[in-house]
């Protein structure tokens, strides 16, 4: 089981073995490159590594089942063997079982259990488990979003599907849930999420935040590059910090941990006075 470290919340180091993810796409192909980068990432403070195979970014295409194994599995051996916490960014049973058995300690599943046998998977395995909200699916997502309550429809959402996991038999306390940022929402939704998150962590259980150079930051910026949204990105987590939130998933490590580091010194110095 991934434990959570105490007092901050955890730094989840991105690492998409993909050719075509937004950020990172084909830099980590070859899984050398990609076990160098998550070693590197670790070293920089990250306190658990999220693999995945697939993009999930706007309009990307599904991957088969092999492919994504073809991508993944070299890389989940070699970071086991290190004992590099990982957990694996899949929707599809078959992948997660299939890194479950290499020992990764967590399944990070975009769709919220849309692939139900991840639940009982996670049961056995006895691993954490992130459910996190998308309106539709990655190819179509953002062509209309809608929702009456964005914050209360995701909240009510995640809820309920934390409910299926723990009717099949996962353990509460292993159980993470994430706002989906971005996936299936307008600018206007991402902030109301971003700035009511509150909300979600009033439910007790961990919440998880991805807003790491995300394309609502260059709406905010005004720009293109995803690598120049760092800025926006550290200062929207370091609120979200402040407000309770658990875990936090970037491309960014070294300067996302430097930057939580300092939030939890300010957050000590503030509850001492
Ligand atoms: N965002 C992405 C992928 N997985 N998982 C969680 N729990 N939360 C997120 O916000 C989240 C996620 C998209 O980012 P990235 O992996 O960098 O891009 P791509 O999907 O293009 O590979």
């Amino acid at each position: 089981m991934f434990e959570l470290p105490v007092g901050r919340p955890a730094v989840m180091g991105v690492l998409n073995v993909t050719p075509d993810s937004f950020s990172d796409g084909g830099r980590y192909l070859k899984s050398d490159l990609a076990i160098e980068h998550a070693l590197a990432m670790m070293d920089d403070g990250a306190d658990i590594v999220d693999v995945g195979g697939e993009s999930t970014r706007p309009g990307a295409s599904p991957v088969e089942v092999d492919e994504e194994l073809r991508r993944v599995l070299p890389v989940i051996k070699a970071l086991a063997g290190r004992r590099v916490p990982v957990s694996i960014d899949t929707s599809k049973s078959e992948v997660a079982e299939a890194c479950l058995s290499e020992g990764v300690q967590m399944v990070n599943d975009v769709t919220a259990l849309g692939d139900p046998r991840t639940a009982e998977l996670c049961a056995r395995y006895k691993c954490s488990l992130c459910l996190m909200h998308m309106q539709g699916n990655p190819r179509t997502m953002q062509s209309a979003p809608h929702y009456d309550d964005v914050v209360q429809e995701v909240t009510h959402y995640l809820l309920q599907q934390a409910e299926v996991a723990t009717s099949a038999g996962v353990d509460r306390r292993r159980i993470w849930i994430d706002p989906g940022i971005g996936f299936g929402k307008k600018l206007e939704h991402n902030l109301a999420l971003l700035s009511q998150i509150g909300a979600l962590v009033a439910t007790g259980f961990p919440v998880l935040i991805g807003v790491s150079r995300k394309s609502f930051l260059g709406k905010l910026l005004h720009t293109t590059a995803p690598e120049e949204r760092l800025e926006g990105s550290l200062a929207i987590q370091a609120l979200a910090q402040s407000n309770g939130i658990r875990g936090i998933r970037t491309h960014d490590v070294k300067a996302t941990r430097l930057a939580v580091d300092a939030v939890v010194t300010l957050m000590r110095a503030s509850s001492e006075t």
